[in-house]
């Protein structure tokens, strides 16, 4: 893994950064990311196929379980390095955003105060019917359970493809791609809206970097490609930053 000495300058320096998270940050945590081959019974089905509307229509028993798998899973895992680097993000640049995909909470339990989730959260609860947050329900043996209010089904409160983006949490990331470095880390870059993220901070003249153990759709992209796990880069990346402006304070 080598970090290019031009982005550890320019991040030494850097006034406002901001990152994108996909999946790839979380797999040293133990969670499968979307384009691993899903383990266990679930490997038979396509991600895209089940985190949507139709597919829980079609079987929504099925669909909730999915979910509840997933949400065991992540619960039993542990914020990585990459995550703790990030949190630490927080407090070295004057400005700094921290924007995922990921619907796992594990950005937040590393100690990330303020993040930007695109694709909503396993651990939230809403009604089919209504679209309403549901915290609390009966539990009846019903799968998937029912909604208090109006008897209909409840889901994950995630976004589905073909679902919208939380409208508010989509403007707060396109506001932070007015940045002076952009880093894209652990995600294929190949949902959109997310996807446009990155080109949009290129567009606004912001050094695109992207930190994956692939290349992919985007590398070709942008500015400066690092091959690593985000657990090893991301902690690396702040000790360089550390020692280069300890070099410009001398
Ligand atoms: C929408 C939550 C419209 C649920 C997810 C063009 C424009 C707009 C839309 C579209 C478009 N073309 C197609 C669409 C539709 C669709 C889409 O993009 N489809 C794709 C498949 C082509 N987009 C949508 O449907 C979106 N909605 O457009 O709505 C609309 C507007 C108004 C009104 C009505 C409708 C909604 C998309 C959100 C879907 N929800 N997740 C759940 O989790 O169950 S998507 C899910 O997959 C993730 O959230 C993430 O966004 C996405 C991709 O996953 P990644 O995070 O990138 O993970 P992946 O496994 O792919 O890659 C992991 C990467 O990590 C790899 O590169 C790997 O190399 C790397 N890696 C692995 N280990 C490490 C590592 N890197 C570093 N370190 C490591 N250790």
């Amino acid at each position: 893994m080598t970090i290019p000495s031009a982005l550890i300058e320019r991040l030494a320096t850097a006034k406002s950064v901001s990152v994108l998270t996909g999946a790839g940050v979380s797999a040293e945590s133990g969670v499968p990311t979307f384009r691993d081959s899903q383990t266990g019974f679930w490997s038979k089905f396509r991600p895209e196929d089940l985190a949507t509307a139709r597919g829980f229509k079609r079987d929504p028993k099925m669909v909730w379980e999915w979910y509840d798998w997933r949400r065991k899973m992540v619960l039993d895992a542990e914020p990585n390095a990459g995550h703790r680097a990030l949190a630490e993000m927080e407090s070295i640049f004057p400005e700094f955003h921290l924007i995922t995909q990921n619907i796992d909470s594990l950005h937040q339990r590393a100690g990330s105060k303020k993040v930007i989730e695109l694709h909503g959260n396993i651990s939230k609860t809403k009604c089919f019917e209504e679209n309403t947050p549901i915290e609390r329900w009966a539990e009846t043996g019903d799968v998937p359970p029912k909604c208090p209010r109006c008897g209909g089904m409840l889901r994950p409160d995630v976004v589905w493809f073909e679902e919208p983006m939380p409208m508010n949490e989509f403007r707060q990331a396109v506001g932070a791609t007015e940045c002076d470095v952009f880093l894209v880390v652990g995600t294929s870059s190949l949902v959109y809206p997310a996807a446009e993220l990155p080109l949009e901070a290129a567009r606004n003249g912001a050094m695109v970097v992207e930190i994956n153990t692939t290349m992919t759709e985007l590398t070709e992209q942008v500015q400066f490609h690092v091959d690593g796990a985000s657990g090893v880069v991301l902690p690396a990346l702040i000790q360089a930053v550390r020692s280069a402006r300890e070099q410009i304070l001398k």
